[in-house]
């Protein structure tokens, strides 16, 4: 499966995963030893590679000729693309797609070939030592199409009310690989969404690659809403007389996201975050979850009443964001870093990886309906003028490149953070009863007394992106002590009870919805190698603390 929908009707595609391919470790006892591996997947899923962490061939052959574009939706978390040996993209990290045109190619079977890299090595800053998995393999779909002389590479849809009307303001970018073959043709580039149509001319002399815009007006349309998630599809055909020269069909939703004072609004209603944070991990799968799995988790999320997962700490599989969109499910999605210090963010890399994150992230997450916000840079360096500097740019980049939602970041340096005037949203993460022994209400009151003293966000919406603590599934005894399934019970009922009924809190995120594999570096303080902060564990069983969870979420 590449989407819940199909993108083309008439655009050639073919899955090049959803099968075997051969593996080639290039380290270790199996150097040089040829296997079949499952893709999407990841090699630690495989008896032999659950440790592994190297290179490693992915192989498949492919029929293919003339112009194509091979998508990769996930490569963890180094890839290095090659077709008959002759390198043609390199990309890194594991959680946003990357694409590659390749031109002219002779008809017949080729070879395609990805090197794939999960090593901690010193071109990575963001895929390193933590406190979750950095998993090895072809863990997203692999997509192979067939293009002619242009190909519409995104079409994004924002939608608004104008004039007490619902409006949808349309940018599509198309990529003119062959100008000859168009000169003297009337290329109509046409969109469609429900019954209204709207036709462009393209003009040859604009250059390979045109952004076509417009703003359409509509009489009557059904919202998306979390309660009623109406989804409307964008068609769009590149035409020359009847023949179509390429298509692409995208989903959106009319909503509208509004901060007001302390408020988040949706359609101009207040609403209160109910929310998980959610890793995609999974000991059968690793990262690669498949579309049953994924949705096994929604619905134990939104059985347990929450109306929002937080994508901790990177952008999720297209299929995640596609079923939230259906199911109604609000989404705080994020670029990718966890707990990055000072010295790790001026790694030579560090800015241009993450900002590489957020620019693929919302090129291609720009529709979905669900996300209502977008986080960066999970618990760095925000209490430094350095780390101020990195959070300025990247909320600079997010501004300019989608203005419809809010930003945040999720803070732990509360009571020493100076970058809380920078976002539109304050978020902290905080683990009274767990990493601080004191009652939650003090402890709350105390950081949200801080954010009123430092005063750059005093009157933003506050939001806590992190509360939980730590339980081992079937860990119980007499005094409920710390690990057991009853004090992580207990705890979540006295944080989420607390957040709940606080005036200054108009959401909460427990951390985490499900127990997760980590670097093996960050033994000492996981038993298991493991976080062990979920609500269900690694297997998705219910520990004590998920009915409580269900009981206070229904009541607020
Ligand atoms: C931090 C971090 C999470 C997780 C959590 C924990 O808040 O953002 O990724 O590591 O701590 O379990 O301690």
């Amino acid at each position: 499966m590449i989407r819940t929908f199909k993108t083309h009707e008439v655009r050639m595609q073919e899955e090049l995963t959803g099968s075997l391919w051969e593996f080639e470790p290039c380290e270790g006892d199996y150097a040089g030893t040829k296997f079949q591996m499952a893709t999407p997947g990841c090699f630690e899923t495989h008896p032999l590679f659950a440790n592994y962490r190297g290179e490693a061939y992915f192989r498949k052959k492919i029929t293919a000729g003339g112009n194509i574009r091979i998508e990769c939706k996930g490569v963890s978390h180094t890839a290095t693309v090659l077709l008959d040996g002759e390198q043609i993209a390199q990309h890194y990290n594991a959680y946003t797609p990357f694409s590659v045109i390749k031109k002219d190619l002779i008809e017949g079977t080729h070879l395609l070939e990805i090197k794939v890299d999960n090593r901690f090595t010193e071109k990575s800053a963001l895929h390193i030592p933590n406190d979750y998995m950095s998993y090895g393999g072809v863990s997203r779909p692999v997509v192979l199409e067939k293009i002619g002389a242009l190909y519409f590479e995104y079409v994004h849809v924002k939608t608004y009310h104008k004039n007490g009307k619902w409006t949808a303001g349309v940018k599509v970018s198309i990529h003119i690989l062959d100008q000859k073959r168009l000169i003297g043709e009337n290329v109509v580039i046409s969109l469609q969404i429900g019954e209204v149509i709207y036709d462009w001319q393209l003009l040859s002399d604009k250059g390979d690659r045109q952004i076509l815009s417009t703003e359409i007006i509509f009489e009557d349309v059904q919202e998306w809403s979390p309660d009623s998630p109406k989804l409307y599809e964008v068609k769009l055909q590149a035409k020359v007389g009847e023949i179509v020269m390429d298509d692409l069909i995208d989903r959106f939703g009319f909503r509208e996201i509004k901060v007001q004072g302390k408020e988040i609004l949706l359609n101009e209603k207040k609403f209160r975050i109910k929310g998980v944070c959610r890793h995609e991990d999974h000991p059968d799968y690793g990262c690669a979850l498949p579309y049953a799995a994924i949705c096994h988790d929604l619905m134990l999320i939104q059985q347990m009443g929450a109306n929002s997962i937080r994508t901790a700490h990177y952008p999720n599989d297209e299929i995640f964001l596609d079923l939230c969109d259906e199911l109604g499910i609000l989404v705080w999605e994020e670029n990718h870093a966890r707990g990055i210090e000072e010295s790790e963010m001026r790694h030579p890399l560090f800015e241009t990886q993450a900002e590489n994150v957020i620019r693929e992230m919302i090129m291609n997450h720009y529709n979905h309906p669900s996300i209502y916000i977008w986080g960066i840079l999970n618990e760095c360096a925000s209490e430094t003028e350095f780390g101020r500097s990195c959070y300025q740019k990247q909320f600079a980049l997010i501004r300019q490149l989608d203005a419809t939602r809010p930003c945040t970041f999720a803070s732990c340096k509360f009571f020493q953070d100076i970058c809380f005037d920078l976002p539109d949203v304050i978020s902290c993460n905080i683990y009274p009863r767990w990493y601080v022994d004191k009652p939650v209400q003090q402890y709350l009151a105390e950081v949200c007394d801080w954010i009123k003293e430092d005063g750059k966000g005093k009157d933003k919406p506050f939001i806590v992106s992190e509360i939980g603590a730590g339980a081992l599934y079937g860990c119980h005894n007499s005094y409920h002590g710390k690990w057991t399934e009853e004090y992580q019970a207990e705890a979540l009922a006295e944080q989420l009870t607390a957040c709940l009924e606080s005036s200054e809190c108009m959401g909460v995120y427990i951390w985490q919805f499900c127990d997760v594999r980590v670097s093996s570096e960050w033994f000492a303080g996981r038993p298991r190698e493991m976080n062990n902060k979920g609500i269900v564990d690694e297997y998705r069983r219910p520990k004590l603390a998920y009915e409580k969870v269900k009981e206070i979420f229904q009541k607020y």
